[in-house]
């Protein structure tokens, strides 16, 4: 299930600023110091060398900072991650670490406009369950006639396994003192698809943020820093939420197939009573996952999430001569 594998580097003694990264991109580091400055560190050579074998300093690793003179710093160490948000990278052969350090990943999605996909959400779900982080489902735009329907039947099968979901409109307010105290609380990754409200919510809950919302990216806008791929933002009631870009297409990396199944609570629940110890409720006989399909008892759209997520996770196997 997803770790880091050993994201660990000697942390010389003459390092003595610590510092949490909030910013990435173009080979620079915008590190918050624990002493309040918000510094732009580079990359010590051996560090270099990791992050092109893919294990790079992502936002939200706690850092070892050395300063030469007052305005040239350098990062020296990374401490060993507590959580690593993982997805698979382009092309699938390689992990991607969006965020390190993170509590907990809020999916949202809209009511409608773009309507919200249920495999998407699954697979959002199920890179929080695999890199255990824990996760959030926040339906935002029920301020929208046409989304009634989907808010319902989100919040019936969502709240049923036991997610915890929010439902906000940062139009008119709604639910906005509940999923605030939620982001006010730790860190946060907010994911999700693009215009279904991430950027209004968060300006909702803290106006002076003024971030962009709608059309284009705060990324494109920000011109030639385009490279930026993600960032914490501080919040001023003390959490810290990260945005990030890239979860257009959701690959989950590092789930084996044998455990998808634990991504999945409902089917934890049930899986006890398959007749085969090893089941994966793909074709076995007196499989209890497959008849609480039939019964009723788990939704057709979960199940069908876990068999698109099992094929996916047998082929890379395949791949893996595993
Ligand atoms: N009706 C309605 N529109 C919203 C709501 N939240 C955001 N929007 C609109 O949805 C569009 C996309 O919002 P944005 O915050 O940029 O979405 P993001 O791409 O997820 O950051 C904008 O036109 C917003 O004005 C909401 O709660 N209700
Ligand atoms: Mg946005
Ligand atoms: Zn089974």
């Amino acid at each position: 299930m997803g770790s880091d594998g050993g994201h660990f580097f000697s942390i010389p003694p003459d390092a003595v600023l610590k510092g949490v990264v909030h910013e990435t991109g173009g080979g620079v580091y915008r590190v918050a110091l624990a002493d309040g400055r918000l510094v732009d560190a580079a990359l010590r050579g051996r560090l270099k060398k990791e992050r092109r074998t893919g294990d790079r300093v992502v936002i939200g690793d706690r850092v070892h900072v050395d300063s030469t003179d007052s305005s040239s710093f350098t990062i020296e160490a990374v401490e060993p991650r507590e959580t690593v948000i993982t997805r698979r990278g382009s092309g699938g052969r390689r992990p991607k670490v969006l965020a390190a350090n993170v509590e907990r990943m809020v999916v949202v999605v809209a009511a409608a406009r773009p309507e919200p996909g249920m495999p998407q959400i699954d697979r959002l779900l199920v890179i929080a369950e695999s890199n255990r982080v824990a996760p959030v489902l926040v339906v935002n735009k029920v301020d929208l006639p046409d989304g009634r329907e989907a808010v319902a039947e989100l919040e019936t099968l969502y709240r049923g396994i036991g997610y915890p979901v929010y439902t906000t409109s940062a139009q008119d307010g709604t639910g906005l003192d509940a999923f605030r105290a939620v982001l006010c609380e730790g860190s946060s990754a907010l994911v999700g698809p693009s215009g279904v409200g991430k950027s209004s919510l968060l300006n909702a809950i803290d106006p002076g943020l003024g971030l962009r919302v709608g059309g284009l990216s705060e990324r494109v806008l920000r011109g030639r820093h385009t490279t930026v791929s993600a960032r914490l933002v501080p919040l001023s009631c003390g959490g810290l939420v990260a945005d990030t870009p890239g979860f257009g297409e959701v690959g989950v990396w590092g789930v084996r197939a044998a455990d998808v199944d634990q991504c999945f609570p409902e089917f934890e629940a049930l899986g006890v009573a398959c007749r085969f110890e090893d089941c994966v409720h793909l074709v076995e006989p007196d499989c209890a996952v497959r008849e609480s399909v039939e019964s009723g008892n788990v939704a057709p759209s979960r199940y069908e999430s876990y068999r698109s997520l099992m094929k996916e996770a047998l082929e890379a196997e395949d791949r893996r001569g595993a």
